[in-house]
Parts: C-alpha cells; structure tokens; sequence
C-alpha cells in the first residue's frame, strides 16, 4: 500500500486556495506525527493505509501540515474540500473542528484561530446592521453602548420585565436583553413579553431616548425563523440567539430571511465548555469570525481580564480584532462585554478595549441600592467618565447614583 505523507513543511500556500488553521498540539508522539495524523484523519486519510486513496484525489484533496512551530502546527485544508452551499458551518466544523479531537495520540489539541479564502467568504452576507448599523438606530454615533440583562434571569412577568426595561431605559442604557435562560416560560411567554417591552420602548421613544431590547428566541432549527418572524411582528427592534446551542446555521437562517430586519445579539452560553480549556478544545477567536460570517450583529467576546467570567486581556482583544478586522468583506460586529460588570470596572474595560464596544451589565445594573433606574444611570455616568477622561472618583463627587455605586463595588 502507498503510504502519503501530509508534511509540506516550509511550503508556501496560496491563502486564496486553502482554508488556514492553527492549532496548538500536545501530544507524546513526534510533533510531525501527530500533525500528519491530524490532517490525514481531517481530509483524505484515516489510522492505515487504504487502498482506494489514489494520487489524484491525495493530491487534490489532503490537508497540508506547512508549519510546524513548538507545539503550533500550521493545516491548509483546499478550498474544495468545503461544501459550503450545502454543508456550511456544520460541514466546515466537522474539517477544522471535528474528529482530530477524540484522536487517542493526542493528549490536548485546540483549534486557535482560521483563516478562509475569498472564494468561501464570498458565499456568505455578513452582518445586516453591524455596529455602525446599530450607532445609527440608537442615535449613538461614538460613546460605548450601555445595556443591561434583565435580572433575575427568569421569574419577572412580562408587566416587570418592561417595568425593569423602562427603568434602565430613563436612566439612559441604550441596549437590554433576555437572559440566556429565558425563552417563553409559563411566568413570562414571549409574545406577551415582547409586546409589553415593545409598548415601554415606545414610550422611550416618544419621550426622546432610542433604546433596543433584544429578545431571546433560541430554540428548534424548524421553528426559529418563525419566531423571529413572530417576534418582529410584536415589536421586536433586535433578537437574540445562543449560537452555539442553537448552532451557527441559525443565525445565518435567520439573519438571511429577507422578512427579518432587525439586528441579532449573539450570545455564546455553553462556550466555556469548549474555549476555557487553554490546551484543548476552539479558541473564542473562531466562533467569532464563524459568527461574523453567519450575520450577527452583536457577539459577546468577554470582559478583557475584568468581570465575573473567564478570560484573559490578549483573548478579548483577539476576538474584538476579528469581530472589526478590515480584512474580511462584511460589516463590523459590536462586541459586547458582559459578566460581572459594574461602574467601578468601566475605566479600565474602555482603556483595553475603546469605545467601540458595548458595556452590559445584569447585576451591576439591579444591584445598585436606589434601584435599576439608579443603575442604568450609574453605569451611564462610569461610561461618560470614561470617555471624557475624568478619573472614576473625580466624577463620582458630582454624581450620586456613581457615587453610590463605587460606595457598593469599588473600582479596579
Ligand atoms: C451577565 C450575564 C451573561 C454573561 C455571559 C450572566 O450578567 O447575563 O450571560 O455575560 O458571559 O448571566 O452572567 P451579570 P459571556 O451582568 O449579572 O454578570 O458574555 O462571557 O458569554
Ligand atoms: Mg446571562
């Protein structure tokens, strides 16, 4: 049997032809074994050889290892292995994310970041709105956008979800949301929700504050083009999806339904299962860029070292750069820093990440001691600080609800 080596270290690769993957290996084996082993078992090989793999196809088809760098090994996988049409996401995942995780040789393997050739990009539409789409419908050309999740996460009636909405939105937040959790539980269904949320909107509205709600449908691949449908017809002005437990085909469904035209906050509850592991598993990094490609407007990408949640400074800045990178041909993603955050944290936040940035805030909003409204205005006023440059606690003698809030939190 002709045995094919998928070693083509030093090789050139013209970007535009191969889909580019690196992943950090470890592994007892020679490094070059288990990355031959990685794009053999990813393209056109499997444990042995077989003998109905041809030069033609070999050629044409195999995954190529061009670099390998300590335990970063570098795979080009051919444009044509992609079957992007029919197939999308679900098929790319299954090259560059799939079996090469259970292969017994390797003891850790994590997907770090991919690069796609034009020809793929091409075949998908990208954000409708992106973050300057959203600046423009809430009247928000500069200033980071504030938000908060409605807290508890489950459990208001629809009547106190607008109530807590109404609250956040007179003290100046820009953006709310659904928690994860909550879809269209008996307590709170989604269509009474969504039309109450939509009337105190309006209400904003009219009294000259632009504010967006996004309400979160994830469910069933069958029925959730239907729901956004549903919702928008009750007044939605954005949704929200949990794309990896709704699946990236999802978000692209519903961002490319002509009949949807409000934006999509992506939420990625469950991706500490597969991003927290440093050796093993996919860097955040990709579903963004997956994300990107998929239609969503806005994507949750960490807090950058502060906060409740997981996550270092260079992966929140990794994932900022491919949610607004120029080297892709869609609109840019708002990326949306959430968990754990609260007034005291905003500086710091605003300076490793800039202004182009959307600040949310559950806890740090319903915590506040006099209440959501305070809240909102608290987080508002950390937020103008920030921008102008004005130590936290300067700013705080001149503003109460901050003040208050710094008094609970503190600051980092
Ligand atoms: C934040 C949040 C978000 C997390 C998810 C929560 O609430 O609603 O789901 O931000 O993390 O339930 O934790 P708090 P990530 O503001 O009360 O913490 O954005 O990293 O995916
Ligand atoms: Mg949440």
């Amino acid at each position: 049997m002709k045995s094919y080596s998928y070693l083509h270290l030093g090789e050139e690769i013209d970007r535009d032809a191969y889909v580019v993957c690196k992943y950090r290996v470890t592994t007892d084996l020679p490094i070059e074994k288990a990355a031959g082993a990685i794009a053999a078992e990813q393209s056109t090989g499997t444990w042995t050889g077989i003998s109905t793999l041809k030069d033609d196809v070999f050629d044409r088809y195999a995954g190529r290892v061009t670099a390998i760098d300590g335990n970063m090994v570098t795979i080009a996988y051919p444009e044509e292995d992609f079957s992007i049409r029919v197939g999308a996401i679900p098929q790319v995942l299954s090259i560059i994310s799939g079996n090469l995780f259970g292969l017994g040789v390797l003891k850790g393997v994590r997907l770090e970041d991919v690069t796609f050739p034009k020809g793929i990009l091409k075949q998908y539409k990208g954000p409708k709105f992106g973050d300057a789409g959203l600046r423009k419908i809430l009247d928000r050309p500069k200033k980071p956008l504030v938000g908060t999740i409605v807290k508890p996460k489950i459990g208001l009636s629809p009547k106190d979800t607008a109530a807590y909405i109404y609250e956040a939105g007179s003290g100046g937040l820009t953006n709310s949301k659904d928690d994860e959790t909550l879809v269209d539980q008996r307590f709170c269904p989604i269509e009474d929700r969504t039309k109450a949320v939509a009337e105190v909107l309006d209400r904003l509205q009219e009294e000259g504050h632009h504010m967006m709600h996004a309400v979160n449908i994830s469910t069933n691949g069958q029925d959730i083009r239907e729901l956004a449908e549903d919702v928008q017809a009750w007044g939605a002005k954005e949704i929200m999806i949990d794309v990896l437990t709704c699946g990236f085909g999802a978000v692209q469904a519903v961002a490319e339904d002509p009949k949807i035209k409000v934006p999509i906050h992506v939420h990625r509850t469950m991706h500490g299962a597969i991003t927290k592991d440093p050796l093993n598993g996919v860097a955040m990094v990709v579903f963004c860029k997956l994300v990107r490609m998929c239609g969503g407007d806005a994507l949750h990408i960490g807090t950058l070292g502060v906060g409740k949640m997981n996550g270092q400074v260079s992966e929140g800045t990794a994932n900022q750069r491919a949610c607004q990178s120029d080297d892709v041909p869609f609109k840019k993603v708002m990326p949306v820093c959430s968990g754990g955050m609260y007034p005291g944290i905003v500086p710091t936040l605003v300076r490793e990440a800039g202004t182009n940035i959307q600040i949310q805030a559950g806890g740090g909003v319903a915590g506040h001691p006099d209440g959501v409204r305070a809240g909102a205005m608290a987080m508002c006023q950390a937020v103008d600080a920030a921008c102008a440059d004005v130590p936290i606690n300067e700013y705080a003698k001149t503003h109460r609800e901050l003040q208050q809030a710094l008094d609970q939190w503190g600051s980092v």
